[in-house]
């Protein structure tokens, strides 16, 4: 008996798709796009489309595990599940009573992204215990902050409405990559006439597809942006009713941008002087216009600075509140979901509590993700003493890998894994705990690249003895003698909950509506969704910020310490912050998303592997000329943090002094046991304590196989 179930994909990427699953006595055999999605079409990644091959690999944890070998040698007995709970909540308990909750530490991403199991069951029970927070910090929020100065939130543009633009620039984003769906809808645009731009340090398969791409120097889009917008503004090519009517500070943004020329601009980027203002022309003439924002060029040093500026590029020729026009960076605020039921906050400490009086603090102390090997290293008053890792592999994506390992290695540290395969981070586990996959448990999914909400049906039941994050976690605050009644809640409790809004754009998705049609559009007043539309007249209205208009000045950010001005400030880590580093480590080594992994989840499947091939570096000719290397050669590639070993691919596809490395391998899976993350550093990005993946100098040299 074959059975189809409406599901979706829950993994970490903008297009979340609507999948179907066909299952045969209990088996799944096999997932394929659900066709009636109109943003996914039916199509799925080449990652997702054999799923089965990830749900059933020989890496899936099956039985709860103990340590008995040394830290990190991943080696385990078997344990039951109430052994497992019980040790760990003794644990818990002893450790508090020591030395308070916030000796505790839970360390996730977004492994699922769905609202039971990465935003619901967990901020409770982290909530009701006073554990340290963790600062989720590692992807998007640099970007969030930079954007948020200008608009006030991260909100934008529907990416249907590509299809309508006559100019798309993909910015610091490799859409044929990381967000595949969007592409039908730039390729329609362009069947049209639309010209299609990348802008990027590397030569992606995105830019393989644009009619036009634009290779600035890593770290430089900033003064690009201001180099454009003084290009717009010097030729009156500026929307001046919009400026005045929708927009703070203008003027003096104008002046800013009169600080960033062609020849300083060309000086910085690297580009002709010539391109940028054909660029900046094009962009501003050849409307509507759009940009697709990427979050992989926010992990720079400078990255919030990057975004900031770009942001500003759509206001300045009036671009918002028209079809086929703006800007997209993310769709995840869109989502008018009940944040409170789901997260529950009330259950955070009140400054009478009793714990908070004993420990002395009503808010836990925060924790930035991005440095996780120095906080379990260096962190006082308490240490960490226990950390519970949950949808998140830090030993492999974490930076600074050198510095996690050594805080992964404390003896005495307490870790609890729960993980779906046995990853580079389950192998430093005390205790080790199995999680089910989204084929077997139930959840809801927002998007952050598409305006969706998707039901994830379960399809399968649990693997082996395998548990959902919800069931781990509430049998833990039980066994912690939490009381609550929120830890009795089903998952189906949580998702009908985060749907109690009185938002117009909730209007009848209920969970009943979900379950029959696996999705639903938010429901927007216009189709494609255009924001800022119901404008007055000349203007638009609507942004999120305290003015609620864009702000060029912003006193928000002056507050936090910045410039009110967008301006263009080159990384620590580079050339032009630090000439004498940089003598040392000549090359910039960029290492975003590979196509055929997702992080480090798919990184352990056979199939995707032959794919990816090895863990490779991209260095230009001249690089791999001066140092005798050649096409095929192994490297040893390293910085003061680390050194790996590569395989080199000799290629025009990047400019001289920039080198590429596709993430993300496991540390397994890597020569010498070392992936890339032993070179990236923990050094956090300008503004919002964002990772710094990409503002990285390394040497190479040629090595023995
Ligand atoms: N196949 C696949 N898809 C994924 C992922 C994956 O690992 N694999 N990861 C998912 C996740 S978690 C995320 S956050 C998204 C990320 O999706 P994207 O935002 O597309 O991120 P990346 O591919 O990491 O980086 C995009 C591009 O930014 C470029 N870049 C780096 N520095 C600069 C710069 O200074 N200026 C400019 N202009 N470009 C720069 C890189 O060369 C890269 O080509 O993708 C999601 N989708
Ligand atoms: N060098 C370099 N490093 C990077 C990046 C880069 O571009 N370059 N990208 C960064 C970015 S953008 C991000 S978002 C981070 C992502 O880093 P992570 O969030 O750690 O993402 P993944 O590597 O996908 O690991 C997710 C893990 O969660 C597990 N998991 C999935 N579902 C569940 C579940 O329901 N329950 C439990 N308990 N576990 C589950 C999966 O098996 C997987 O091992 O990596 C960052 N690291
Ligand atoms: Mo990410």
């Amino acid at each position: 008996m074959l059975r189809i179930i409406k599901t979706a994909c829950p993994h970490d990427c903008p297009d979340t798709c609507s999948m179907l699953a066909t299952v045969e006595d209990g088996r799944l055999l096999c997932v394929s796009g659900n066709p009636e999605n109109p943003f996914t079409r039916g199509n799925l990644c080449r990652k997702v489309a054999h799923y089965e091959e990830r749900v059933y690999s020989p890496d899936r944890l099956l039985t709860p595990l103990r340590r008995v070998g040394k830290k990190g040698a991943g080696e385990f007995e078997p344990i039951s599940w109430e052994a497992a709970i019980a040790e760990i909540a003794g644990r818990w308990k002893g450790i508090i009573a020591e030395s308070g909750p916030e000796a505790i530490l839970p360390y996730s991403y977004a492994g699922t992204m769905g609202v039971v199991n990465m935003s619901a069951c967990d901020a409770r029970l982290w909530n009701r215990m006073g554990a340290s927070q963790l600062l989720r910090t590692i992807c998007s929020s640099a970007a969030e902050v930079g954007y948020g100065y200008v608009n006030g939130w991260s909100g934008g543009m529907d990416p249907e409405d590509f299809a309508n633009s006559r100019f798309i620039i993909a910015w610091g984003t490799n859409l044929s990559s990381t967000n595949v769906h969007q592409m039908p809808f730039v390729r329609e645009a362009q069947a049209k006439g639309a010209t299609f731009v990348v802008i990027d340090p590397y030569r992606t398969r995105t830019a393989n597809a644009a009619d036009w791409f634009v290779q600035p120097k890593p770290g430089t889009d900033a003064a690009l942006a201001l180099g454009m917008a003084n290009v717009i503004f010097q030729e009156n090519l500026h929307d001046p009713e919009f400026l005045e009517q929708s927009t703070v500070g203008w003027e003096a943004f104008r002046e800013r941008c009169a600080e960033y020329p062609l020849e300083r601009v060309a000086q910085i980027t690297g580009l002709e002087a010539d391109e940028i203002a054909r660029l900046a022309r094009a962009y501003a003439t050849k409307t509507p216009s759009a940009i697709r924002l990427g979050y992989g060029l926010s992990r720079n040093g400078n990255g919030g600075g990057m975004i900031r500026a770009i942001a500003c590029l759509p206001a300045v020729i009036g671009a918002w509140g028209k079809p086929g026009s703006g800007l997209l960076l993310s769709t995840s605020a869109h989502f008018p979901l009940n944040n409170r039921n789901i997260k529950r906050p009330d259950l955070v400490h009140s400054p009478d509590d009793e714990s908070a009086i004993k420990w002395g603090r009503s808010v836990p102390r925060a924790i930035n993700m991005n440095t996780i090997g120095k906080a379990l290293l260096e962190t006082a008053d308490p240490p960490i003493r226990a950390l519970y890792v949950y949808n998140s592999n830090p030993a492999a994506v974490a930076p600074n890998g050198n510095l996690v390992r050594q805080g992964l290695l404390r003896e005495d540290l307490f870790t609890v894994v729960h993980e779906q395969m046995m990853s580079d981070t389950a192998r430093y586990a005390d205790i080790l705990l199995p999680a089910t996959t989204q084929m077997e448990h139930l959840d809801l999914m927002r998007a952050y690249g598409h305006l969706y909400l998707n039901l994830c049906q379960p399809a399968v039941p649990p693997l082996g003895e395998s548990r959902p994050n919800i069931d781990v976690l509430n049998s833990l605050a039980k066994a912690m003698d939490y009381s609550d009644s929120v830890f009795d809640e089903t998952a189906e409790e949580i998702i009908r909950g985060a749907l109690v809004s009185d938002s117009l754009l909730m209007a009848g998705i209920t969970f009943e509506h979900l379950q029959e049609h696996g999705f639903a559009k938010l429901r927007t007043t216009t189709e494609p969704f255009v924001p800022y539309a119901d404008s007055g007249s000349g203007g638009a209205r609507g942004f999120k910020t305290l003015s609620g208009k864009v702000e060029f000045l912003s006193s928000k950010a002056e507050r936090d310490g910045f410039d009110a001005l967008p301006t263009y400030e080159p990384p620590a880590e580079s050339a032009e912050a630090d000439p004498e580093l940089a003598r040392r480590f000549p090359i910039n080594l960029l290492s975003p998303a590979a196509h055929h992994f997702l992080n480090s989840t798919f990184s352990n499947l056979p199939s995707l592997q032959k794919s990816e091939k090895e863990p490779r570096i991209w260095v230009h000719p001249d690089d791999a000329e001066s140092r005798g290397i050649a096409d095929g050669d192994w490297l040893r590639v390293w910085n003061r943090r680390g050194e790996v070993k590569l395989r080199a691919v000799v290629s025009e596809n990047v400019k001289p002094g920039v080198a590429w490395s596709p993430s993300l391998w496991w540390n397994r899976d890597s020569p010498d046991g070392g992936n890339v993350n032993m070179l990236t550093s923990d050094r956090l990005t300008d503004m919002g304590g964002g990772s710094t993946f990409h503002t990285n100098l390394v040497q190479f040299a040629r090595c023995a196989e």
